[in-house]
């Protein structure tokens, strides 16, 4: 186990239920400190570039388009193993499939509206960082 730094970001469908601060404080309660945080509105560039690994899947167009839909905040968390520790307050990706007590089990709407994305590895969590925010902007 390690300190380590994860990204997350709250997605539009959170956001346009005011959720943020819910979705905000079980994690901090999950045991993560947010060290960055701002809200925008993606662009088309940044959400296609974003989840470009998902490119050939049947619904990444409906993905890019619900990225770009509402405001996100988007977010670097500081923790004891926060890549894992930040999938596991997340819940799965469906949130029929997720446990009790989990983000998405609480607030997600659908498989694709489902209120968080979270690093799913320490090497993708540098690449996402990196994607959104300058060294400047994390205080840790
Ligand atoms: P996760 O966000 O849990 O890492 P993922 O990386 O497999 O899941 O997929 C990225 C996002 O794409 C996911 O949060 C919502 C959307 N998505 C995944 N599978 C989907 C599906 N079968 N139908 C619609 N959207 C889907
Ligand atoms: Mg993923």
């Amino acid at each position: 186990m390690a300190i380590q730094r994860t990204f997350s970001i709250i997605k539009p469908d959170a956001t346009k239920r005011n959720l943020t601060g819910a979705i905000t404080k079980m994690l901090e309660d999950g045991g993560l400190r947010v060290v960055a945080s701002k809200r925008i509105h993606m662009t088309k560039e940044q959400a296609e570039g974003f989840y470009a690994v998902h490119k050939e899947r049947p619904f990444f167009g409906e993905l890019v388009e619900f990225m770009m839909s509402e405001p996100v905040v988007v977010q670097v968390l500081e923790g004891e193993d926060a890549v894992a520790r930040n999938r596991e307050i997340m819940g799965a990706t469906n949130p029929e499939e997720a446990a009790p007590g989990t983000i998405r089990k609480e607030y997600a709407l659908s498989i694709g509206e489902n209120s968080v994305h979270g690093s799913d590895s320490l090497e993708n969590a540098e690449i996402e960082i990196k994607f959104f925010f300058n060294d400047d902007e994390i205080v840790g």
